[in-house]
């Protein structure tokens, strides 16, 4: 496709004016606001994906819409780097300038600056892969987002309806394509091929697996995961729940991983389907983000968030680096973020490396890719495992002296293929999962009892200027508005092994606040009183008062 004279550029920019009175910002996953407003961001960043692949010599670059675990009527869109890792951070601030601009004019400006400052050569081809979710808003933005692929000249590829990791896994699987660094092939089929083919090896031998509830969230996991059954065949019996993608409404609400993360509880629509002592887990809507719980013997819900988790998964491959004999080559470490429970850093601080970093993937998956394996999950349930093209390498290159070896080996070597390394997975993730309680012989029950989870108590407050708040030390210090964080301090001081923090959201137009104690009630005082302090700081309306 053949790029456009300014001319028609300029009239298809028109088309997709910009809202005056809106800002938009490049933040924590994109781009994130109501559906209906993106209109011009999604033209812009069409432009923007098609002048990243000709900085990048034509590599492939992607584009997921979405606005993943946030309400239905949110909607938002995220570029994705050749190798399926998110956009090289400068970059962010050139979307967000450039969805900015006021005017076509402005726009056009903008443009031709950004093209001159970062030298990009506009003969070079560009190419873009894009996806989207099942939003309603989603076929709008997709008609908007292909005007500016065309106002670039990009060659297109549509992905169709699919969740954010395939999109991720197909940037990675088109750019490594008939190279020895090959991802798989760069289809759908061959993202369920490879993960169907290693959780069958991992899971051969292995007594027969339980059923499995899903709660895909009515989003696009529903029929993903539906695939993903065909070709899983017998290996697992999976139970799809909450699969209405066309319900208006029924996407994330009061189902999926965030409802049951900040919930605490079985979505209402598991009651009558879960059996005590039965496994669930939860998609969000997207699938980049997994939840699993289980109802005990007296019916009791039990959570096993990302950091139980990690926690599973981290010891299951430190024990088989051992096992193959590997210990002093590969060095296992883990990532996680201010949320992570204090317990499971505690149990993974004796046990190996643990880093903390700000929220969002990017910053987790760059942490995690200093260690041979990088384990990072946030609390949420967003995280995966990386494996360094080294510690790949020695994977490859490794002769067994003995046959437990051999194993052990070839375990580590289909994980790297279970696993999709370029982003959260929900549903490799849960594949990964299932695989290590299966060789544990672990129900929910066992995994639980790991370690035991600090109470914990998260709350969202509505500011007028979230960005008046911001943050050190890996989030866990606010430096701004002067003197909070002094009186947080003074609070946590009272609470039996309290913790809190406060920092803005990247996805919702909220300051969240994170507190843990020894006791529940605690854990929940503690929080609505530090959501009190940030309310009074922030000038808000009384009526609107956490309490
Ligand atoms: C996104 C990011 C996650 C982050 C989450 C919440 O998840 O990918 O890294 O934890 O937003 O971010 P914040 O607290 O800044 O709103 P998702 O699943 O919504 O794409």
């Amino acid at each position: 496709m053949s790029q456009l004279s300014i001319d028609d550029i300029r009239v298809l920019c028109d088309a997709h004016s910009k809202p005056l009175e809106l800002h938009f910002q490049y933040g924590t996953a994109g781009f994130r606001t109501l559906g209906n407003t993106l209109d011009s961001v999604l033209f812009r960043v069409g432009i923007l994906a098609g002048l990243r692949s000709k900085r990048l010599d034509g590599k492939t670059i992607g584009v997921m819409v979405t606005a993943s675990h946030n309400p239905e009527a949110d909607n938002g869109v995220k570029l994705v780097d050749p190798r399926g890792e998110m956009l090289e951070a400068a970059w962010e601030t050139h979307a967000t300038v450039l969805a900015n601009a006021s005017t076509t004019d402005d726009f056009l400006h903008a443009l031709d600056l950004f093209v001159r400052n970062v030298k990009i050569d506009l003969s070079k081809p560009s190419r873009v892969v894009y996806a989207r979710d099942t939003r309603p808003s989603g076929v709008a933005l997709i008609s908007s987002l292909e005007d500016g692929l065309k106002a670039i000249g990009a060659e297109a590829r549509d992905a169709g309806v699919t969740t954010t990791p395939i999109l991720h896994y197909l940037v990675k699987a088109i750019n490594t394509k008939g190279t020895k660094e090959s991802y798989g092939d760069d289809s759908e089929d061959g993202y369920f091929k490879k993960l169907s083919d290693s959780f069958k090896k991992l899971v051969a031998g292995r007594p027969k697996i339980t059923p499995l509830v899903i709660d895909c969230a009515n989003g696009v996991g529903a029929p993903i995961a539906a695939k993903l059954v065909e070709y899983l065949g017998e290996s697992i019996p999976l139970i799809l729940e909450n699969t209405s993608i066309t319900t208006l409404g029924a996407l994330n609400n009061a189902c999926g991983a965030d409802f049951v993360k900040t919930m605490q509880k079985l979505p209402p629509s598991l009651v009558e389907v879960l059996k005590p002592g039965q496994r669930a887990c939860s998609l969000d809507g997207d699938a980049d983000r997994l939840m699993y719980y289980y109802l005990d013997d007296r019916g009791y819900f039990s959570m096993l968030d990302g950091d139980k988790i990690a926690a599973l998964v981290a010891a299951f491959i430190v024990d088989l680096v051992k096992l193959a004999g590997l210990e002093s080559t590969i060095k296992v470490g883990v990532v996680q973020t201010a949320y992570a429970n204090g317990a499971s850093t505690r149990y993974l601080a004796k046990r190996l490396p643990v880093k903390c970093v700000p929220t969002g993937v990017k910053h987790l998956h760059h942490a995690a890719e200093h260690y041979n394996i990088g384990v990072y999950f946030e609390a949420n349930g967003h995280g995966t495992v990386l494996f360094s093209p080294q510690a790949q390498e020695t994977l490859a290159n490794h002769e067994p002296s003995t046959p437990a070896q051999s194993t052990a080996l070839n375990h580590l070597v289909n994980l790297t293929h279970l696993i999709n390394q370029t982003v959260g997975d929900a549903l490799s993730d849960m594949l990964l999962v299932e695989v290590v309680l299966a060789h544990k012989s672990y129900t929910g029950v066992e995994w639980n009892s790991l370690y035991a989870d600090l109470p914990n108590r998260l709350v969202k407050v509505v500011v007028s200027d979230r960005n008046a708040f911001r943050t050190e030390d890996a989030e866990r210090r606010l430096i701004s508005p002067s003197g909070l964080q002094a009186k947080i301090d003074e609070l946590v001081r009272r609470y039996d092994g309290g913790r809190s923090f406060v920092r803005p959201s990247g996805t919702e137009d909220v300051v969240r606040v994170y507190a843990e104690a020894i006791l529940k009630t605690q854990a929940d005082e503690l929080a609505f009183r530090v959501a009190g302090l940030v309310y009074d700081e922030a000038g808000g309306d009384p009526s609107r008062r956490p309490k």
